[in-house]
């Protein structure tokens, strides 16, 4: 799989969102029973001021046995919207037993449909599920229980790609910091999150039409807080009941934990979760 360079910004890591991507996804989407492999892409941050979307792109590799992959992205019309990856999930959205993929990314989102011909068509602006925020981890559940998979999307940090935060600004903090700017140990050091505005999350309930109807307010999960997402994933944690979106939060000792039930939302608080620290004072 030499074909694939993975790219996050530049050597020296000036801003937060050159740290975080990219995922992987293992998807068979071409039904034959081994594992493909998707990596997503990140990109380069002088396009995004620029006000254009990055040339990079992510990668489908089909896997032709034999511990053997080929590349097959342009083909399979894969390659992505050309925004900054974060994320990928895997979903049979549409119910036609073919696995689709969501791609999630600092700027729109994509849905590909996986069409069932080994290739891939663009289905966000149909579906409806575009997010144009910072997205991380996606997740999928029927959570109203009508027999087909809704979305949850964790959106982390709003951060105007015209405007980052400079390394060693006074203004904000940073991940080992001590509240004195983005510096640490005395050296500055990029900014966030803590000090930015965390980014409100979406939830997309399947229409079984191909469409999905925005419920992120009225179901009680847009993270109205802003607590910063980086991933999230669903569990059952007790028998009988809906499953549960989980949005793991970095900083914060208090996850949110939410409950769905036919769309009736109960927001908790739990004070675990993977990979939780307590905020310094
Ligand atoms: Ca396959
Ligand atoms: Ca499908
Ligand atoms: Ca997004
Ligand atoms: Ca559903």
């Amino acid at each position: 799989m030499g074909g694939f360079r993975l790219i996050s910004g530049d050597r020296e890591k000036r801003y937060i969102v050159e740290a975080n991507s990219a995922g992987v996804c293992v998807i068979d989407y071409d039904s034959d029973d081994r594992p493909d492999l998707y990596f997503v892409n990140g990109g380069h941050l002088e396009s995004f001021r620029q006000g254009s979307p990055s040339r990079v792109r992510h990668a489908l590799f089909r896997n032709v046995g034999e511990r053997r992959f080929e590349e097959v992205t342009e083909a399979a019309g894969a390659g992505g919207n050309g925004y900054w990856g974060m994320g990928c999930s895997v979903t049979d959205y549409d119910s036609d037993g073919l696995p689709d993929l969501y791609v999630t990314s600092y700027g729109p989102n994509q849905l590909l449909r996986n069409q069932g011909d080994g290739t891939f068509a663009d289905a966000t602006e149909h579906a409806g599920v575009s997010d144009p925020r910072w997205s991380t981890g996606s997740a999928w559940s029927d959570v109203d229980l009508d027999g087909d998979l809704d979305l949850f999307v964790a959106n982390y940090i709003e951060l105007d790609p015209a405007n980052l935060p400079e390394p060693g600004s006074p203004a904000y903090g940073s991940m080992g910091g001590s509240g004195l700017g983005c510096k640490y140990m005395g050296l500055p050091v990029m900014c966030g999150p803590r000090g930015l505005k965390g980014a409100g999350d979406s939830f997309f309930v399947n229409q079984g039409d191909g469409t999905f109807e925005q419920s992120s307010r009225t179901s009680g999960l847009d993270d109205a807080e802003g607590y910063f997402g980086l991933g999230a994933l669903f569990v059952n944690l007790r028998r009988g009941r809906p499953a549960r979106p989980v949005r793991g939060q970095r900083l914060d000792a208090q996850p949110l934990l939410q409950e769905l039930g036919q769309r009736d939302v109960r927001g908790t608080r739990a004070s675990f979760g993977p990979g939780l620290q307590r905020p310094r004072s």
